[in-house]
């Protein structure tokens, strides 16, 4: 809402046109008032040459729902409803992809003509949706109050909350029909606790958090934290002061953080133990699927996603196992459906120069 000495417009009215504004003479504007949003993002594509912006869009999800503004792209700054819609259904950076625009009535100067603006706009959504998507969900009252450790995932069940993967996952083959995915005998029993605590207390993190971190994940924040300035702001942001200080290592030294070695020899070592269980039963807890195999195979995806594999591949029973579980219907389902497209590219292309890294530490 957009207030004057005189009135109030809505913000959807104010603009008028390139150059034009719904104030009348003598009309100043005096504030501007709008519902806090849940989460917001802002993304503008400038002119690689000029500067001048193609074309900007905000991205806003609240309590009266998604809001889409784009600027630069029209005459004035205006709301997509084609975009709205969309992302009210699905608040998710990839939705933007299916949206097309009409040319029509979009600007076109020495910068871009209009075709190209109305091509290119999808993406700048795209990448605005990714940055309210970053604002840090996990920190608000609403997330916490289901998980006060700020992470996710979180399983909400018949009105009661069960946090922590290897838990989840322990839950749900009780707790729902299917195969019982817990090996009958205790000895067994207790090897797929093994795994799984090996998988609690440094696996995921930080081992796994500062492999993927070193390799790819720093450069999707290094687009934004472009100052040494920036770079500070966001590591105060980091709650947790070990993980800030691995970021901070892994910021100003790359592939020779120490914790990245650490992360290296630690993976290493644990593909040596999978090698040895493998050769002696066909899964990780016995003759049968089980939860172990199940809590470790997104780690050695991990290794494959991020250029690793020949980690695991140059060891035949963790290849093989790899490979069965590949196979499986379900790999679909819970891997590789539930990808993001954009994440997965970033650590295929980083990925690519991680191998000569890994393997000089390996060897020296
Ligand atoms: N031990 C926890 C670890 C969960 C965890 O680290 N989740 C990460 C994503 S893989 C997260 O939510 N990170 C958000 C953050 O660190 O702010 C589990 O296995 O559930």
């Amino acid at each position: 809402m957009i207030h004057t000495n005189r009135r109030e417009i809505a913000a959807d009215d104010f603009f008028t046109g390139m150059f034009s504004t719904a104030l009348d003479s003598q009309e100043i504007q005096t504030a501007i008032t709008f519902p806090l949003p849940e989460a917001a993002g802002y993304f503008k594509l400038p002119h690689p040459a000029s500067g001048y912006v193609l074309c900007g869009a905000f991205v806003a999800r609240g309590p009266e729902g998604v809001r889409v503004a784009v600027n630069g792209a029209g005459p004035c700054v205006f709301r997509d409803a084609s975009a709205e819609a969309a992302l009210a259904d699905r608040f998710y950076p990839e939705t933007a992809k299916a949206l097309a625009f009409d040319a029509e009535d979009f600007t076109e100067d020495l910068h871009a003509d209009k075709h190209y603006r109305a091509q290119v706009l999808p993406a700048v959504i795209r990448q605005a949706t990714e940055r309210a998507l970053a604002k840090g969900d996990q920190f608000t009252d609403a997330f916490l109050a289901l998980n006060p450790r700020a992470v996710v995932p979180v399983l909400v069940h018949d009105g009661r909350i069960i946090t922590e993967s290897t838990i989840i996952n322990e839950y749900i083959a009780e707790a729902f029909d299917g195969p019982s995915l817990m090996p009958a005998d205790p000895w067994w029993r207790a090897r797929k606790r093994y795994w799984s605590m090996l998988l609690d207390t440094g696996l995921h993190s930080p081992h796994t958090t500062v492999l993927s971190f070193v390799i790819a994940l720093r450069f999707a924040f290094l687009k934004f934290l472009d100052t040494p300035q920036k770079i500070e702001a966001h590591l105060k942001s980091v709650r947790d002061p070990a993980s800030r200080e691995r970021q901070r290592e892994a910021f100003e030294l790359g592939y020779e953080a120490q914790s990245f070695r650490t992360a290296v020899f630690a993976f290493d070592a644990l593909l040596e133990e999978m090698e040895d269980a493998l050769a002696k039963s066909p899964w990780l807890a016995g003759d049968a699927l089980s939860l172990a195999d199940l809590d470790m195979a997104p780690y050695v995806h991990r290794l494959d996603t991020l250029g690793l594999s020949n980690l695991y591949a140059e060891r035949p029973h963790v290849a093989e196992w790899y490979n069965r579980l590949q196979a499986r219907p379900s790999w679909k389902t819970a891997i590789t459906d539930a990808h993001d497209a954009n994440w997965l590219e970033l650590m295929a292309v980083k990925g690519r120069d991680a191998w000569p890294e890994v393997s000089a530490l390996l060897k020296a």
